[in-house]
């Protein structure tokens, strides 16, 4: 075991900040290769650049499956970051990655009980591999190391620290929700996921509702107390809980999407339109995204609206494959294209296609330059973290003629780009009524709701977002005496709505 004591101060020399490094930890890490690498995206440019001021270490799975039992460690170092990563043996990947991770935790944390392999089965491989995963990284932390871990693949790492004896300031950043109590704790081994969490000092959600669903859960489950602020006392530490809205480079996706005139595939594409209108929808493939409920509303608003069967309006859905070997994404992958094939054949014409389905990934450029065609962008996820796509979407309009936003109140972006037409995506009138009125939208109020959204998304960007989780963990830790409060409750969901975004209360409504 790795005790504290044993483990050195870093000397002024072995240290290129006058703080201590930065350990990022994460399923999946961007390593650098000799032959150059993909450009990254914009949270791997942005944890990339922390990296880099502060000198540090990213930390995970290669993304590779390997035949060993006790697959090595292979580093890196490029500039002043050094990069750490191991393969996993197949049945870790199969029981922590697959099984527990992408079974259990991705589906009921996206309120899909119905999908979710609630045994507990995986649920040791799961925190076996945390455990082998704490354990190597032990031995390269130093005790002036702060330590952000990301997602849910790794829940369980600040407790595996906890008890190798390292008292760092440990940060966790979930970029999926996370459900009230009564779905949350259909969850198998819910309590030690619980207790997990508290070993960190800062757990951070996408928005207020996530926060507040997990204080909910700490309450419900009478292991925890609500203190003042962000605060909370549970199993016997206090850490704080809050709410960092992820985003993403702005400057640089519009800049990008300004360029992207000149993209082969977007110009593929305006020639193949000819004249005609667009409306984009890109997401992996998921059963969280809603694909099959957007293309209904599509469907719907097209055979609704004479002027859009008139145009000829085309629906550009770019969904790559995701997770093919989990059984529910391969059936989804043919029930959305049968179920394209479907639309296409009742409201298609020998020369209109009405929604081009594509399951292929696409450079940043093109998708820049995509979206900014796009008189409509489709972000309609039954549930999201986040969803990046309806940021990137506002970021590459173009100021002059901007198109518009439909965005799912289900998302977390719903509660930052207010000024989007928010839908319940269930619901395919609605949905449909939100697509026309953007299809109308005359260009003032394009402009103006676009203005809306982008001013937030240039003052919010990855950058920014960034810089406030590394502030706020640096910044306390499990140490500091804050005074004990009596236990408030933590707020409703309608509650959590209305405190923080009032205008956006209203906007749901309509
Ligand atoms: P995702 O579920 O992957 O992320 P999202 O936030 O939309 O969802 O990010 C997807 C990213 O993939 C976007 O940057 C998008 O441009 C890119 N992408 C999608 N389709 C593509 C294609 N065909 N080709 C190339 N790129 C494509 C998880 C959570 C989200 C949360 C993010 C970040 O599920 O809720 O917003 O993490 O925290």
């Amino acid at each position: 075991m790795v005790q504290f004591e044993i483990l050195k101060k870093s000397s002024d020399a072995d240290r290129t900040q006058s703080k201590g490094r930065l350990v990022v930890v994460s399923n999946r890490v961007p390593v650098p290769t000799a032959a150059g690498s993909p450009p990254p995206g914009g949270l791997a440019t942005a944890l990339g650049a922390a990296l880099e001021t502060h000198g540090g270490l990213w930390f995970g799975w290669s993304g590779k499956i390997c035949a060993e039992n006790d697959p090595p460690l292979q580093e890196r170092t490029v500039g002043n970051v050094d990069y750490a990563v191991t393969d996993l043996s197949r049945r870790d990947h199969d029981e922590y990655y697959h099984g527990f991770a992408n079974s259990a935790l991705w589906p009921v944390c996206h309120y899909r009980l119905d999908l979710a392999d609630l045994s507990r089965r995986n649920a040791n491989g799961y925190f076996r591999v945390n455990e082998q995963f704490a354990r190597r990284l032990a031995r390269m932390l130093r005790s002036d190391d702060d330590i952000w871990v990301h997602d849910y693949h790794f829940i369980p790492m600040a407790a595996f620290l906890r008890d190798l004896g390292f008292t760092n300031p440990l940060g966790f950043f979930l970029h999926i929700p996370f459900p009230p109590s009564d779905i949350a704790a259909a969850i198998p081994n819910y309590d030690r996921i619980l207790r997990s969490l508290a070993a960190y000092d800062l757990v951070g959600f996408q928005t207020p509702i996530d926060a507040e669903n997990f204080k909910g859960c700490l309450v419900r489950a009478g292991v925890g107390t609500i203190l003042d602020g962000d605060w909370v006392q549970a199993y016997g530490r206090k850490f704080r809980v809050a709410a960092f809205p992820i985003s993403i480079e702005t400057k640089a996706f519009a800049q990008e999407a300004r360029l992207a005139e000149k993209n082969i595939i977007v110009k593929r594409t305006r020639q193949s339109l000819e004249g005609h209108p667009l409306v984009i929808g890109v997401d992996r493939l998921d059963y969280s995204k809603g694909i099959k409920q957007r293309i209904d509303s599509f469907a719907t608003f097209v055979e609704k609206s004479h002027a859009a069967a008139k145009s000829r309006v085309t629906m550009l859905q770019i969904t790559p494959k995701s997770r093919s070997e989990v059984s529910e994404y391969a059936q989804m992958q043919r029930q959305v294209a049968e179920h394209v094939g479907h639309v296409n054949g009742k409201l298609g014409d020998v020369d209109w296609t009405p929604v081009r389905y594509i399951n292929k990934a696409m450079s940043r450029a093109a998708l820049a330059g995509l979206y900014r065609m796009a008189r409509v962008g489709l972000v309609t996820p039954l549930r999201d973290g986040m969803n990046l796509v309806a940021k990137e979407y506002v970021a590459a309009q173009s100021p002059e003629d901007p198109g518009v936003l439909v965005l799912s109140r289900f998302a977390g972006a719903a509660f930052e780009l207010e000024s989007a037409l928010i839908v319940n995506p269930y619901d395919i009138e609605e949905t449909a009524a939100a697509i026309s009125q953007a299809y109308e939208m005359p260009l003032r109020e394009r402009r103006d709701r676009w203005e809306a959204m982008m001013s937030v998304l240039e003052t919010n960007d990855v950058d920014a977002w960034c810089r406030r989780f590394l502030l706020d963990l640096s910044g306390e830790s499990a140490d500091i005496k804050i005074p004990d409060k009596p236990e408030v409750a933590a707020m409703s969901e309608d509650e959590a709505w209305r405190s923080t975004k009032p205008a956006l209360w209203t906007t749901i409504g309509r």
